[in-house]
Order: structure tokens, then C-alpha cells, then sequence
């Protein structure tokens, strides 16, 4: 480590009660695709149907094999923080509705959150991302505005079984995704495509109300006996013009930014959809002779129900685009709608995804414009990390220039920015399912040995990157020669609890420091 790279970094702490965290979601992980009285997802369904374009007609039948695994599981995840899962709505809910509740399902929620927290690990549950039920889905899933029940009734069946032991949820990760891919360009399940320029608006506007309820749900009915937190996961990309002198790439810019993370961000955190979506989507549609705009719209009253129901930002982020404007003529889609095109430079470092370039300082810029956009809310990074392709290697350098880097700008954001950032996660604990990838690109801070039929997880040394941060804190100096920066022994953790002491003092009747609502953090290293 040498003085030239030192100054490659800033440093400092974050504040005490920072979060830190790894996450994974169901179908990824999972496996056990129809064990216990699970019923069928719309990926279950996708990934057998042959002409997918997955590679090696890859699925999540036996994925990480998680379901069998949650003791070594608990293993991994010890010295990265709380955990953040999502669950199965098939598996609870084997035809998506509350008609019959499959309790084994429910079970191994519970089981897993047991375990979770006798090892002092939060957990964090996500209930949607994106497996729904096949049941659901053959009534037209989300493009029905029935589901805005149906997921209403899950959800308040999950806040009553896990809410007195979950104190933060996730009604949807990246509803963009869900719209988009699932229903819009269809590389996602459920693989619908027919009308991209009408269903995906329709979906969007379904999931955002579904996910209204949801918050409303718990607000009224299990806020105050359960106390915790409930808010959506927003998916971006931080996006800067090609050309910084040129008015239209700027335009086009700020487009792509509103119709990407405004587009839900909009409705929840300032309400309604953004003007520039409302304004562009209807003049687009009428030009093209249709009758009306092909965006949905909000009642009044909805607009008010929809606004507010956040008690955090929830962000998951990548990477940046360069961006320009592209004139799509009548084209009525989507990208037509947006009308860019998005480039990368050549500078930026690779990743195992061809999307995904290495872009630190688009996390810094992206948490100051949420910061200034909605109205500086706690920031909740859900999501964060990078991949690799081709032939194994345990010393991941691109993953631990990724995480140093990108968490240093975080580091930033908060500290010299006042971004309100109270938690950061990264995706994903261990190689998984990437979805229309398979498991050619790999995202995990543990290697998952797939020709192994145990399925061993073993470190990458971005563990060692990841855990040091998580331990510090932040970033110190290397030539401080803090113990943070020092491998824990085998079998240590760092734990964190926050306990609320109430002292009255009205007891001794004297004079003394007011100790009313004093909150104790207490770090704690626990020895196996
Ligand atoms: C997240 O999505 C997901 O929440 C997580 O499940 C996933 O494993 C992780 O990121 C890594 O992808 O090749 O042009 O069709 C991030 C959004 C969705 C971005 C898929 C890239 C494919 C783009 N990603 N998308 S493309």
C-alpha cells in the first residue's frame, strides 16, 4: 500500500449508527423451486420455458441451494452486517392468494429470521423482487389492478407472522425492473412485450399503488405495536451528458434521470408523475393519433394517498451513462418517450457485465440529487456492487477497487455533502442466479462452486476489503495502524444493537442532568 494510493482515498468515519449489510434475494438463492408446497413463480415458469436465451438454460431450481443452507449461510454473513433477503411469495403463498397459506413455507422464513437474530443479525425483508406468483401472473399479474390487493393481503399476512421480529421492510426492489424487462421489453419474466408503450406505464402505475397500500397497511395497523420501518427500493443509474457545452445532451440528461428513478421517485417522495413524463408521454401519444395520453393517471386523491408513503429513501445503484439525444419519431415505447442514447466512456473500468462500468463517482453525485431532489430523506443504499466473468479468481481486485472506491464516495456524499446516507448494503453475499445472465456473471463476495454438488461457498478477498470497511467504520488512514485495519481472528463479529434507555430520574427528587430518552449505542465483539 503505497503513499500515492493513500491519497487515492478520502478519510473518515461514518456516524456510529451506521448500517452495513449484504443482501440476496429468493430466487436467486433459494433453489427448492417446488419443495415444501411451494407454488410456481412467473421465473420458475420463464426459466423452463425452452428459447429463453439463458445461458446453459440456466435456472433457480436448485440456485444456491439456500433453502437447504441456512446454517452455513449464517456463517457468511456474520462479519458483513445486517441481512437482507426477500422472500418467496409462491412459497408462503403457493397461488399468490391468502386462500391457503402454506405454512412449511412460512416456517423457514421464520427459522431463517430466528437464526438470524441469535446471531445478532438484522434482518431486512424485501416482499417483491419479482418472482410473482404464476397463480397472480395468469390473471394478467400487474398489468390487473387487482394485485394491488392480492400483494396488499400478502403483505399484511407477512407484517402480522414476521413483523414482531422484522423491524425493516421493502415492499418492491426496482419496480423499474418489474415494468420494464418483465413487461416492456420482456428479457424478464413474465416475458410480455406486446405493448411496450402502454403496459409498462400500466404496471408501473399498479406497482405504485400496490406499494402505497402496503406502507398504509402498516401504518395504520402495525406501527405502533411492531415500531419498524417500511419503504420501496428504487433502482438508477447516475447519467451525465455526453457533451457537458451542449444544451440537448443536457436536456436529454435530465430526462433520462426523470424517467428512470423520477419516474417512481416522483409519486412517493413529491407526487404525481413528473411533469416532463406527463407533458412528453402525452404529446408523444397524441401526435401519434392516439386519443389520449398513454400514461396513466392519479385521482387527485390518489396523488395525496401515494405521496408520503416512504420512512426512507431505498437506492440500489450501479453504474453511470453518458447521454444524448436520440429522435425517435412516432415510435410509441418507452425509449421512444425518453428519446437517448446512452454510451459509456472508454475509460471506465470493466466489469463481468456489459452494462455495468466501474463509475465511483456517479454514487456521489446520484445521493446529492436525491438529497436535493426529494426533499433530503434517509438514504438507505440497498444495493450496490459489481461482477465478474470467465475463469475464477479469489483475489477479485476489480471488486475491491469497487467496493474501496465506491463506498469512499458514499463516505463523501454523507460527511462533505450532508446526504442523510444511514446504511449501505452490497450486492450480493454470495454468486447467484443472475436472472437473463444465469450464472455467467457473478456478483458475490463468496464464490459459489457450481460443479461442486454441495454448492461450497468460498471467500473472495473482497471479504477481507468489505469487513475491514465495515469494521472501521469508514476509511483510516493504513498508516494509523488502528486494530480495525487488522484481520479479526476466525469466529469474531462485530455486532450492533441499539438499546433506548429511558431514566426518568423522578425518583431522587434532585438536581441532576436531564438522562430522559438517552440513546446507548453499544459496539460489542463477539467471541465464538
Ligand atoms: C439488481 O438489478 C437486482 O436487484 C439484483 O437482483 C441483480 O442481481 C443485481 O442488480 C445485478 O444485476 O443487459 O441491458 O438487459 C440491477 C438492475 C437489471 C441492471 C438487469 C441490468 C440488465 C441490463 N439490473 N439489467 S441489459
Amino acid at each position: 500500500w503505497s503513499e500515492f494510493q493513500n491519497r487515492m482515498y478520502y478519510y473518515g468515519t461514518f456516524p456510529t449508527d451506521f448500517l452495513w449489510g449484504v443482501t440476496s434475494s429468493a430466487y436467486q438463492i433459494e433453489g427448492g423451486w417446488n419443495a415444501g408446497g411451494k407454488g410456481p413463480s412467473i421465473w420458475d415458469t420463464f426459466t423452463h420455458t425452452p428459447g429463453n436465451g439463458i445461458p446453459e438454460n440456466g435456472n433457480g431450481d436448485v440456485a444456491c441451494d439456500s433453502y437447504n443452507k441456512v446454517d452455513v449461510d449464517l456463517g457468511l454473513i456474520k462479519t458483513l452486517g445486517y441481512y437482507r433477503f426477500s422472500i418467496s411469495w409462491s412459497r408462503v403463498l403457493p397461488d399468490g392468494t391468502t386462500a391457503h397459506v402454506n405454512e412449511p413455507g412460512l416456517k423457514y422464513y421464520e427459522n431463517l429470521i430466528d437464526k438470524l437474530l441469535q446471531a445478532g443479525i438484522e434482518p431486512q425483508v424485501t416482499l417483491y423482487h419479482w418472482d410473482l406468483p404464476q397463480g397472480l401472473e395468469n390473471m394478467g399479474g400487474w398489468q390487473n389492478v387487482i394485485m394491488v390487493e392480492y400483494f396488499t393481503q400478502y403483505a399484511d399476512l407477512m407484517f402480522s407472522r414476521l413483523g414482531p421480529k422484522v423491524k425493516r421492510w421493502i415492499t418492491f426492489n426496482e419496480p423499474y425492473i418489474v415494468a420494464n424487462l418483465g413487461y416492456g421489453y420482456g428479457n424478464f419474466a413474465p416475458g410480455v412485450s406486446n405493448d411496450p408503450g402502454v403496459i409498462p406505464y400500466v404496471v408501473a402505475h399498479h406497482l405504485i399503488k400496490s406499494h402505497a397500500e402496503a406502507w398504509h397497511l402498516y401504518n395504520d395497523k402495525y406501527r405502533a405495536a411492531q415500531g419498524g420501518q417500511i419503504s420501496i427500493t428504487l433502482n438508477a443509474d447516475w447519467a451525465e451528458p455526453r457533451n457537458p457545452y451542449k444544451q440537448e445532451d443536457i436536456d436529454a440528461t435530465y430526462r433520462y434521470v426523470e424517467f428512470f428513478l423520477g419516474w417512481f421517485a416522483h409519486p412517493i417522495y413529491i407526487g404525481d408523475y413528473s411533469e416532463i413524463m406527463k407533458t412528453t408521454i402525452r404529446e408523444r401519444s397524441l401526435a401519434a393519433g392516439l386519443p389520449k395520453s398513454r400514461l396513466p393517471e392519479f385521482t387527485p386523491e390518489e396523488v395525496q394517498r401515494i405521496n408520503g408513503t416512504h420512512d426512507y429513501f431505498g437506492l440500489n445503484h450501479y453504474t453511470t451513462k453518458l447521454i444524448f439525444p436520440i429522435d425517435y419519431g412516432l415510435q410509441q415505447n418507452y425509449d421512444a418517450d425518453r428519446g437517448v442514447g446512452a454510451v459509456d466512456d472508454w475509460s471506465w473500468l470493466d466489469s463481468g457485465s456489459s452494462w455495468l462500468k466501474v463509475t465511483p463517482f456517479g454514487i456521489r453525485r446520484l445521493l446529492n440529487h436525491i438529497k436535493n431532489t426529494y426533499g433530503n430523506p434517509q438514504i438507505l443504499i440497498t444495493e450496490n456492487g459489481v461482477s465478474e466473468k470467465g475463469p475464477v479468481d479469489l483475489n477479485d481486485v476489480v471488486r475491491q477497487h469497487y467496493y474501496n472506491s465506491y463506498i469512499n464516495e458514499v463516505l463523501k456524499a454523507r460527511v462533505l455533502d450532508g446526504a442523510d446516507v444511514r446504511g449501505y448494503t452490497a450486492w450480493s453475499l454470495m454468486d447467484n442466479f443472475e436472472w437473463a445472465e444465469g450464472y455467467s456473471e457473478r456478483f458475490g463476495l463468496y464464490f459459489v462452486n457450481r460443479s461442486d454438488p454441495k454448492l461450497t461457498r468460498t471467500p473472495k478477498v473482497s471479504v477481507q476489503t468489505f469487513s475491514t470497511i465495515i469494521r472501521c467504520n469508514g476509511f483510516v488512514d493504513p498508516n494509523s495502524g488502528n486494530e480495525c485495519l487488522k484481520p479479526q481472528p476466525e469466529g469474531t463479529q462485530r455486532c450492533q444493537s441499539n438499546l433506548l434507555l429511558t431514566l426518568t430520574g423522578a425518583t431522587s427528587g434532585k438536581e441532576g442532568p436531564d438522562l430522559s430518552d438517552v440513546n446507548v449505542q453499544i459496539l460489542i465483539y463477539r467471541h465464538k
